[in-house]
């Protein structure tokens, strides 16, 4: 058995390309997938037809009914083609304006797949109270909003729904009618289609005759087309879809009249503006494709699906912004074109499930993430230690390895968080079993790890070797808790473990079971993982999942999931489950609970409440390197802020020029963690010459001095929904100049603003500034000015500098003390670095907690406010101020929190009671002062190096005021007053 295992994992690896190439052939193009190839089908039969495509959905205006609270619509719908087939309409508006819009087939052969929100979202969300209904003879308007400013209107025939804002549309479904809910069905024998005689030479045929023609003959073929086009069975490769259930899929049309830019629907490798996919030169020939996928070496430029997806999307312009969610777990491929330059047409194609969408009627992009985030829950407050910077490989290959490269680390006074165990620490690669040989002593390693402050992660993949000394499979195979074929049976695949089954996470009574799993303590219930401590942290790969011999490298589409659903419905939550559930064990191992940190490769909408992602195997290339960028982004505009890409590059060997700069975007990333596929040259930071080597220490010691600013741009977005990295249209939504720019973002609400270079050789770098305001160069205090139409800077970017601006108005703390992990850091003192605006003024937060329980939650922490003012009729005098947060805000404090009052002399307060601020830099005062004093105290010692103003006067080195020591502290109110 064991050695047939290897041999067919050898067969495996043989089989992928030593070359950087693409395995394409592995993964379906719309034309090879039987419902893509029938949804785009069906829109070029529209456009076709042109004014004569009519959509055969209407509304039964007789069936309609409105709820007694008036929030809840319900009609019936039909289809003219199939009159004795009924499908329901639903639509509801949400107390904050979202209207969900649902339709299902009722009393149908069978039932569609209807649970995806119940996966997504975290709680039923409430209705509007405030909402009328008006009934006319063609359509059914609902008008609401604060100023009664939205309006919803829902046309009978065809059936067509509009979410307007001001009288003007913002969502149009089914506007250009390609909604198509193919009904079940039972399989007849093919009907032969006659085919429409073709016009004989010479025969003048007007469009709208034919159209007209061929839709009175024979009007389902006009629709849908005529052939039953891989409706009961598909091939591709040498699989074969039963497709038990026949065709099922789901066409709509989702149209953006008054929105030119597109952003979301991660994860694919590409712009975050979504280039175009139909139209007269597309970008892409295919739709954006959503089904989790290990692609091997995915392109840096593709519609592809790679290893996660949420269905969000995001239409911009400079007037609004208006957001959708699309609650379906199965493949689904979306076209996206530009009919002008002022709107967006998008066209959804899902192979199975209902219509559930959200639409979010913003108007801005934050009022979007406050949408989508009521829907579906935060990005949490991760674990203090989790924002500092992670050393992966694959694989770190003893516990003595681990030893030497952490001594190495500290050698070079280099900073350091995680150590991480790929899959190789695996006796065969049975997760959670130590391979003995070569890791003898767990728990001894895990401690010396520990001992220096430090956390380790560990692999744990969803595949389970098939084996009888495999617990975890005994277990799992005797409750029958796997995911089974078609037949009913267990279903087996290969994978790194070699024959193996996979756990069913649909299952709620694997729930509990998964759980014990991860205690590190023996259990009498059975096994569990006492060869772990509670700084064992976890790492969630392949659970696309990812199926070596199976279809498109997962797993077939009929296998069978608990409740009886096809694995084709969840394909896309799936992944999610198995980490959430892994999130939740790990959280729960403890008597105390304390934040897990977990990592996962696939993801869904939702999957932001539990941990991390990262962009997978990407490629040791500057394309890489610069794609990562964004679509770390685009995953932040879905929701998972804490996002990252493999620094250095997965596969490949970066020159150490690559290696610097690929540290500087990581170390600017949420999620900051170097990784290497096995074969590659070992690269941990300490081994490069210098002066990489010194480089890449300043730029980790960087990362370590702004963790407040990370950590407290997490608190934000743990309450907000806005994301950790926020592009240009969601900071300045009005600014044209920015819609497309998706190479340098800013953190949080920090004020900083980062490009990171990803060009070999660069020098220097062109930076877009967006409104009129100073802009400081972080290092060197260069005061840069931007235009109200935005700008362009050309600023200095040799290897060793990174671009990074503070907005004038800003104040970020930091703490500059270098240290070898971040737990060393708990009691260090704050720098302060005030960045004057225009106007003189300024302001920032710092948040703080344990960073490690979720004490948090019930008030223990320190939420400070930071504002430079110029006091009321005192000219030359600037007034910082620190002032308490959290008992003026309780209620919007934390993640999760249900905070009705805040003391600020809270225990955790307490315990960094004496915490210092060492410094306060101020950038861009007008004038060399004459007193700087704690407010009623004595003159404190400071520094003045004045400005060095350019020609124009505007730009040029700003002054610096430093003071040191001003005697005040982090958790306390305070003033100090400047007057010059
Ligand atoms: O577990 C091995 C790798 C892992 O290092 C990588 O980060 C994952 O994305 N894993 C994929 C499996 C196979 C890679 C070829």
């Amino acid at each position: 058995m064991r050695a047939l295992d290897y041999l067919g994992i050898l067969s495996l690896l043989l089989a992928l390309p030593t070359t950087h190439s693409l395995k394409a052939h592995d993964f379906k193009t719309c034309s090879q997938s039987g419902f893509c190839r029938r949804g785009r089908a069906l829109s070029a039969r529209a456009k076709e037809a042109g004014a004569a495509w009519k959509s055969p959905y209407s509304v039964d205006p007789s069936s309609i009914a409105i709820a007694s609270d008036q929030a809840t619509f319900t009609a019936s719908v039909k289809s003219s083609l199939y009159p004795e087939i009924n499908f329901g309409l639903e639509l509801r508006v949400h107390d904050d304006g979202v209207v969900r819009v649902r339709m299902d087939e009722v009393a149908g052969l069978r039932k569609r797949y209807d649970e995806a929100a119940s996966w997504a979202l975290i709680a039923e969300p409430t209705v509007s109270k405030d909402i009328k209904w008006t009934a006319g003879k063609k359509d059914i308007r609902a008008v609401y909003g604060k100023k009664k400013e939205l309006e919803l209107v829902v046309t009978y025939e065809p059936l067509r729904v509009a979410l307007l804002r001001n009288g003007k549309e913002q969502v149009v479904l089914n506007g250009q009618g390609l909604l198509h809910m193919e009904h079940f069905r039972t399989k007849t024998p093919a009907v032969t289609q006659t085919e429409e005689p073709a016009p004989k030479e010479g025969e003048e045929v007007v469009a709208d005759e034919a159209q007209a023609v061929m839709k009175a003959e024979n009007p389902r073929a006009w629709f849908e087309g005529d052939k039953e086009d891989d409706y009961w069975e598909e091939t591709f490769g040498s699989w074969t879809d039963s497709k038990p259930k026949g065709p099922e899929s789901l066409s709509i049309d989702i149209n953006f009249p008054n929105h030119g830019t597109v952003y979301g629907i991660p994860q694919h490798a590409t712009r975050l503006a979504l280039p175009t996919t139909t139209g007269e030169s597309p970008f892409f020939s295919d739709p954006y494709r959503l089904y989790n996928a290990d692609v091997f070496e995915y392109l840096a430029s593709s519609p592809m699906s790679i290893y996660g997806s949420i269905p969000v999307l995001h239409a911009h312009s400079a007037d609004s912004t208006v957001g959708m969610f699309h609650a379906v777990g199965s493949e689904t491929w979306i076209d996206v074109g530009h009919a002008s330059d002022k709107s967006t047409e998008t066209h959804w194609i899902s192979e199975s499930g209902i219509l559930d969408l959200f639409l979010m009627p913003g108007p801005t992009p934050e009022d979007i993430f406050r949408q989508y985030s009521r829907l579906t829950g935060t990005t949490v407050i991760p674990a203090h230690w989790s924002l500092g910077y992670h050393q992966c490989r694959w694989n770190y290959v003893s516990s003595d390895d681990v030893r030497t490269v952490q001594k190495r680390f500290d050698e070079e006074d280099m900073p350091v968080d995680v150590f991480w165990l790929d899959i190789e620490y695996a006796e065969e690669h049975k997760y959670f079993i130590w391979d003995k040989k070569n890791f003898p002593d767990p728990v001894d390693m895990i401690n010396d790890v520990a001992a220096l402050g430090r956390k380790m992660v560990v692999i744990i993949d969803p595949h389970l070797k098939r084996t009888s000394d495999y617990p975890v499979y005994q277990k799992a195979s005797e409750l029958g808790l796997l995911v089974k074929t078609k037949s009913e049976s267990e279903y087996e695949g290969w994978c790194w473990s070699g024959s193996s089954a996979w756990i069913d996470f649909f299952n709620p009574s694997v729930w509990d079971w998964w759980k014990t799993l991860f205690k590190p303590r023996q259990l009498a219930s059975g096994w569990s993982w006492t060869e772990s401590t509670e700084d064992v942290h976890i790492w969630n790969d392949m659970n696309e999942p990812s199926v070596f011999n199976g279809p498109e490298i997962t797993m077939p589409k009929d296998n069978i999931h608990y409740g009886g659903w096809e694995h084709r419905d969840v394909h896309n939550i799936n992944g999610m489950l198995f980490s959430n559930l892994t999130s939740q064990a790990v959280a729960e191992r403890s008597d105390t609970p304390k934040r897990p940190f977990v990592l996962t490769r696939a993801f869904y909408a939702g999957s932001q409440r539990f941990g991390a992602m990262w962009t997978g195997d990407n490629m040791g290339t500057w394309e890489h390197m610069a794609v990562g960028v964004k679509i770390v982004l685009s995953v932040n505009i879905g929701g998972m802020s804490f996002a990252g890409s493999d620094v250095g590059g997965f596969f490949g060997n970066p020159e150490p020029e690559m290696l610097v700069r690929w540290y500087q975007v990581g170390a600017f990333a949420p999620f900051f963690r170097a990784h290497a596929h096995i074969d590659t040259k070992r690269r941990e930071p300490f081994l490069l010459d210098q002066p990489y080597k010194g480089i890449i220490r300043d730029v980790l010691r960087l990362r370590y001095t702004m963790l407040p600013i990370w950590y407290t741009a997490f608190r934000e977005t743990s309450v907000t929904g806005l994301p950790v990295l926020r592009p240009h249209y969601v900071m300045f939504p009005k600014d044209q100049g920015g819609f497309n720019i998706d190479d340098q973002y800013f953190i949080g609400s920090s004020g900083l603003l980062v490009k990171p270079v990803t060009e070999k050789g660069a020098t220097q770098a062109t930076v877009y500034l967006p409104e009129d305001q100073v802009y400081y160069d972080y290092f060197n205090h260069f005061a840069y000015r931007g235009a109200a139409k935005g700008k362009e800077i050309t600023v200095p970017a040799v290897l060793h500098q990174i671009p990074l601006f503070v907005r004038g108005g800003s104040i970020v703390p930091t703490r500059e003390r270098p240290r070898r992990s971040s737990k060393a850091m708990k009691r260090d003192p704050f720098t302060l670095r005030v960045a004057l605006s225009k106007a003189g003024t300024a302001r920032g937060e710092l948040y703080l907690d344990d960073g490690e329980t979720y004490a948090h939650r019930q008030g223990q922490f320190v939420w400070r406010e930071i504002v430079a003012e110029k006091p009321a009729k005192k000219a030359r005098t600037l007034k910082i101020e620190s002032r308490d947060l959290g008992a003026a805000r309780p209620a919007e404090a934390v993640d999760g929190a249900v905070l009705k009052t805040f003391d600020p002399e809270n225990e955790y307060a307490k315990s960094i009671a004496d915490v210092r601020v060492e410094k306060v830099v101020v950038a861009g005062l007008s004038g060399k002062p004459t007193s700087v004093k704690v407010e009623g105290g004595d003159e404190l010692v400071w520094d003045f190096t004045p400005g060095v103003a350019a020609a124009d006067k505007k730009e040029g080195i700003a002054s610096v005021l430093a003071v040191k020591d001003p005697k005040v502290l982090i958790a306390k109110d305070w003033a100090i007053i400047i007057e010059w």
